[in-house]
């Protein structure tokens, strides 16, 4: 990733960057196409602890390394050595739990898919809040193929995301599809030329970045709620977070600065 300052050492298949608010976390194992080896989704987690640690961050990227690959699954070097059930269930869980974290956590998540995102790492993308992708950018769920199934959470989000025929005829097929497809199903948000894509991230970050913290937070738990729960207490939890607000400071300065036609100054409280 160019253009990117404090790369931190301390991963050894990461690069974190923190940028006024919006933390970037590069996967960074370009001998592998970015693949999720045991050791990267420990680093991810260790990662997150940091980021989500620090208040001021509050917009997350994922993105990957180079011109080609987001990331091109888990590592199908290491899922070979998966030879008993409880061994293959224990690896599911250990990156589902990760993904589940990524899911649900306060930061807005957004997928920059540069490139491959296949198997679990389509599976991480759509455990972000939202996607962008490159025009090169390829998709797929290729699991059946190796005689596996998604095992990140693919069979749960997909089907939410996109609807349940489509998903089950991408999982059973485990058919690659190009940007273009993956934007008229809904799958990313918008496509751009490679060059473009860090920039449209960041872009958009600054959007949410200047919206007043907590009521962003809480549009994303209000909508989690209804996503995951049933319509009514989705709703529910719409009122109660709505209510919550109302006792914040930056409620009130975000009023005052309309009435007084001037831009708001969020504080987080
Ligand atoms: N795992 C390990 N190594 C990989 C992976 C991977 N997923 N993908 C690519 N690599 C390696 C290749 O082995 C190769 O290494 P080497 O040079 O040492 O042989 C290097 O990356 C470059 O790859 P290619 O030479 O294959 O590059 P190409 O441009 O020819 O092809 C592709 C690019 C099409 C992306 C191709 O590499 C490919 O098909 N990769 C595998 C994609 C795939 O099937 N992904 C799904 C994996 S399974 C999965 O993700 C399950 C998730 C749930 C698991 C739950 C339990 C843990």
């Amino acid at each position: 990733m160019k253009g990117m300052q404090g790369a931190d050492s301390k991963y050894k298949n990461l690069i974190i960057c923190l940028e006024d608010g919006l933390a970037v976390i590069v996967l960074n194992r370009p001998k592998a196409l970015n693949a999720l080896n045991a050791e990267t989704i420990d680093e991810i987690g260790a990662a997150l602890d940091e980021i989500e640690a620090n208040p001021a961050n509050r917009v997350l990227l994922i993105t990957g390394s180079g011109d080609k690959a987001f990331v091109a699954g888990a590592d199908i070097r290491e899922l070979k050595e998966c030879d008993s059930e409880a061994k293959g269930a224990a690896a599911s869980e250990k990156g589902s739990k990760l993904f589940r974290r990524l899911e649900t956590t306060r930061l807005i998540t957004i997928a920059g898919v540069n490139g491959f995102a296949l198997g679990g790492g389509m599976e991480l993308a759509i455990s972000c809040d939202f996607r962008f992708a490159a025009s090169t950018a390829m998709f797929g769920l290729p699991e059946v193929g190796l005689g596996i199934i998604p095992g990140y959470g693919g069979t749960q989000r997909l089907p939410r995301l996109i609807g349940r025929g489509l998903a089950m005829e991408l999982i059973a097929t485990g058919r690659k599809f190009d940007a273009h497809y993956a934007l008229h199903i809904g799958l990313v948000n918008r496509v751009v030329p490679q060059h473009d894509l860090l920039n449209l991230c960041r872009q958009v970050a600054q959007e949410i970045l200047a919206q007043a913290p907590l009521a962003v937070s809480a549009a994303k738990k209000a909508l989690h709620a209804g996503i995951e729960g049933d319509a009514d207490g989705g709703y529910k939890a719409e009122s109660v977070e709505f209510g919550k607000l109302c006792l914040s400071k930056d409620m009130h300065e975000g009023m005052a600065a309309f009435v007084e036609k001037r831009k708001a100054e969020f504080k987080g409280e």
